[in-house]
Order: C-alpha cells, then structure tokens, then sequence
C-alpha cells in the first residue's frame, strides 16, 4: 500500500503522486458506492491510499484519508448529486471578470456562501483590468468593490496580460494550497501561466458569439509552483447549486456583513425578511451592505428553487 496525493482528476481517471512516481488511478467499486451522493467521491488534493498493480505503473485508490476541508456544489439545477470541487486547500480563489465573460453576481454570492460555511478563506480576483477603459466599466469596478468591500472580502485588481499585481498574488498564494475557481474565461488558466512560467495550463479562447468561455479546461489539475505552493486550476463552472445540508435560518450567518448587522434586530431569531427593527434592512437602507447581496440573500431563502439555480 502507498499513499500518496491526487493532483489530476479527468472524469474516471485520477493521477496520484506518491513519492517521486506519478500512478495513473481508478477507484476502487466499494469507494464509488460509498459515498453515492458525490459524483466523484475522490477530488484533486485529497490524500488516499493505492495498491499498486503489477506493473507498478497503475493503481487503485482503496481509502480516502479524512479531509481538513473541501469545497462542494450541485452540478445543475435539479441534480440529487454533489460534486467535491477539491479537497484541503487553504484559500479559494473566486477569478470573475466584469466583461468577456460578463459578471454573475448570484454565482459570486452562492460561491461565497459555500466557502463562509465550509470556513474555507476566499479572495477575489478582478481579472482583465486592462480591458476596463470606458466609463461604465471604471464605474462597474468601483461599484463591484464597493459591493465585496462591504461583506469584508478581499480583492485583488490583476491583469494576466499586462501582468498588473501579479507579485501581490504571488505573495498571497506562496507555501499554500489555493485553487482558482470561476466562469469559463475568466482567466484561470493564462493566469497560472503567468504567475509560474514552467506551468503549460491549456488556455482558451472568448467566443465572438457568445461573448464567454470556450469551457478550456476540462479536468482538475494540481501544479507545484516554483515560488512554493500548489495551485489547482479547475474547469470553469456554469453554475453554483448550494447543496441540501444548508439550514434557511442559518444563511445569514454566511454572509459576513449581514451576520453582522443581525446583532441590532429586535427580535431573535430574525429572519430579516420582514420582522419589524430589523438592524439588518436597517443597514440596507444606510447603504451598509449592498442591495444586491441583500437580494441574493432573500431570494436563497425564500425560494427553494433559486437553490438549485444559478
Ligand atoms: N484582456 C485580457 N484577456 C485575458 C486576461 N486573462 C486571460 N485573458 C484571455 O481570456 C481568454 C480565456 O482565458 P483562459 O485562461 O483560457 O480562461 P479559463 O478561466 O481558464 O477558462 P476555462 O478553462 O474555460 O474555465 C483567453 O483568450 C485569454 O487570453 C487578461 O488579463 N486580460
Ligand atoms: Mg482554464
Ligand atoms: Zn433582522
């Protein structure tokens, strides 16, 4: 028996590091009934066991070692599975863009949420600042950074083609395990490119018709950096379904400014939809937190639907 770490998931296959060697893995049948809910109950960072084949140069993943985190969504709107997105990481990195592709707000609040209540630290990276020229757009950043600024997040302003802050990123993601996650065509690929030039993360393309992603990558790679550190490029995900575990009277906890201004309701519990004194709708009208988080807030929990889509 070895033990090793899965740095590349591509559908069936996993490709684990054990020692120097790199084993081309299935999972063992009992593993996969396990846990039936995950689509893939193994994920790019978790830590198993393999017995080897004969050959030495394939393998099967026998056990699953328990994980320090991990970050989990639906795949789709009615989907009964979850899907692990990776294992034990140390900050998640939510790549957006405001333009090619266009910002989804509601996928950046359900992202968010996830990695509040799985206490996974997440910073925001505002990709393709070079592309932010106009008017509007310069409007469209400052009212974005105003918005996260509010929940208490941390951004990051980089341009992967011009390569703007990119030491500041460097510095954050040094002897840590971080994972870039977002639309497809945000960037996560030529960025990792960019941060670590012996890196070869296949990039894309935006298409002229759609003004998004190619969907470029297509399976979960981890890579070492040689600054120290491991980075996890991933597929862009079309939407975000926050899985079924959730408590609706516990949401607010996991969005940071709204936890916080709960402390001035008069009543308790408080749903802060429409209980009188409510310090959170006060807040919301003081322009404490943004309307937009707000809304995405009311529209989680009362519609259940809205769970599922994105
Ligand atoms: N203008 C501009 N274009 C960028 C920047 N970063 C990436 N791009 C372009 O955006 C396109 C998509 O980049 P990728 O790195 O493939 O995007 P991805 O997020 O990995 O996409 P998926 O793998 O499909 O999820 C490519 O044409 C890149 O050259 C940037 O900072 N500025
Ligand atoms: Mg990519
Ligand atoms: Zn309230």
């Amino acid at each position: 028996m070895n033990t090793g770490l899965v740095i590349k998931h591509t559908g069936i296959n996993y490709i684990v590091q054990t020692g120097e060697k790199r084993v081309n893995c299935t999972l063992r049948g009992k593993l996969r009934l396990k846990e039936d809910k995950a689509t893939n109950p193994v994920a790019v960072g978790d830590i198993v066991d393999i017995d080897l084949g004969e050959n030495q140069k394939s393998g099967i993943i026998v056990n699953v070692h328990p994980r320090r985190n991990y970050i989990i969504r639906k795949p789709s709107n009615l989907s009964k599975q979850t899907h692990i997105v990776a294992a034990n990481i140390d900050t998640a990195f939510l790549v957006v863009t405001l333009i090619l592709p266009e910002i989804k707000f509601e996928f950046v609040d359900r992202f968010l949420l996830t990695a509040e209540a799985y206490h996974i630290p997440a910073i925001i990276i505002v990709n393709k600042t070079d592309l932010y020229k106009t008017y509007d757009l310069k409007q469209a950043l400052a009212e974005f950074k105003d918005i996260y600024g509010k929940a208490g997040y941390e951004m990051l302003e980089i341009s992967a083609i011009e390569k703007t802050n990119i030491d500041k990123l460097k510095e954050k993601m040094k002897d840590r395990v971080s994972v870039f996650l977002g639309n497809s065509g945000t960037g996560k690929s030529t960025l990792i490119n960019c941060i670590d030039c012996s890196q070869n993360a296949k990039t894309g393309k935006i298409s002229d018709a759609h003004k998004s992603g190619m969907h470029t990558t297509t399976f979960y790679e981890m890579f070492k950096l040689d600054f120290g550190g491991y980075i996890i490029d991933t597929p862009g995900l079309k939407g975000f379904g926050l899985i079924d575990e959730f408590e609706k009277n516990e949401l607010y906890h996991f969005f940071p400014e709204i936890f916080k201004f709960s402390k001035n309701c008069k009543y308790n519990p408080c749903s802060h939809t429409h209980e009188p004194q409510c310090g959170v709708k006060f807040a919301v009208e003081n322009g404490d937190i943004a309307v937009s988080r707000y809304n995405n807030y009311l529209k989680i929990i009362n519609d259940d639907d809205a769970k599922y889509r994105y």
